[in-house]
């Protein structure tokens, strides 16, 4: 499937990132943005503070912690609060997108909503995605990611220091210093700018992050993230139940290899799958 223009595979490999603008249409940017402050109230995962856990591990709490729909909120495993969770999974045009830059093996292998609010006290972060792992491995420019995120907007990010995106550009092939000193005012860095309903979509290796958010109002984002299939899913250690509710491609996409599983799956892709991932 080639859905990229030239252009785009150019920029694609030299700055490791692409924006699509308009990927959601105004009436998804404001059903997703009620839906999140909606889900804040609902019972879902969120950041575990317990500092006796590894670092990224998330807890099953009753809401998220702050009730107000401009704080802070980091819900992850999206699937179970609405179709339209679920519709994201594979729309078009991004859908295609992601086919073309990674090709038909791939899983979805997380979702999440990040509201990040308007406060002087958080100065943004820079990290790969991944964990460690994507930040010692830089595969060529020209080769599929690993893992990819798509990060669809869903409020305007037209100015610097709106809890902008913050990439690295050609970070995901050229190493940059990882002793903890790189963050979103560091030589190299370039605040995003965007519409609502605009979407990045980068590949792990990328060095990126939040930068503050002085804008005076929550910025609210939606990511979804794939990976080859053999690296599975981070969100799941098993075919969801949601995967009922969901078309063949989506069920293929969570996991869903079409028999039960055995050692061995997952290692070579089944015999339908571009079948399947086509559509
Ligand atoms: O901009 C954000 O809130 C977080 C984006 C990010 O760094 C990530 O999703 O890995």
């Amino acid at each position: 499937m080639e859905k990229l223009s030239e252009e785009q595979r150019r920029v694609w490999e030299t700055a490791g990132y692409l924006q699509i603008p308009g990927a959601l249409t105004s009436e998804q940017v404001a059903f997703f943005s009620d839906e999140l402050d909606r889900i804040r109230g609902l019972p879902g995962y969120e950041p575990d503070s317990d500092p006796t856990l590894p670092i990224g591990h998330y807890a099953w709490l009753d809401h998220a912690k702050d009730l107000d729909v401009s704080g802070f909120m980091d819900r992850r495993d999206l699937l179970q609060y609405h179709q339209a969770f679920i519709d994201l999974i594979d729309p078009e045009p991004v859908f295609d997108y992601i086919v073309d830059l990674m090709g038909p093996n791939i899983m979805l292998s997380m979702t999440q909503a990040i509201v990040r609010p308007s406060t002087e006290k958080f100065p943004g972060y820079t990290h790969t995605d991944g964990g460690e792992s994507l930040r010692m491995i830089r595969v060529a420019e020209t080769s599929p990611p690993i893992a990819m995120k798509a990060m669809y907007l869903l409020t305007d990010v037209t100015d610097a220091d709106q809890g902008n995106l913050t990439v690295f550009p050609g970070s995901h092939s050229r190493q940059i210093p990882t002793d903890g000193s790189i963050n979103p005012d560091s030589p190299g860095a370039v605040q995003l700018m965007g519409n609502a309903g605009d979407v990045y979509l980068f590949p792990h290796a990328l060095w990126h992050g939040p930068t503050r958010n002085l804008s005076g109002h929550a910025r609210k984002t939606l990511l979804y993230n794939y990976c080859q299939l053999w690296v599975r899913s981070y969100d799941h250690h098993a075919i969801p139940d949601v995967a009922q509710r969901c078309t063949p491609r989506q069920r293929r996409l969570l996991g869903d290899l079409g028999y039960d599983f055995r050692p061995g799956s997952y290692f070579y892709v089944p015999k339908d799958q571009e079948e399947v991932i086509g559509g």
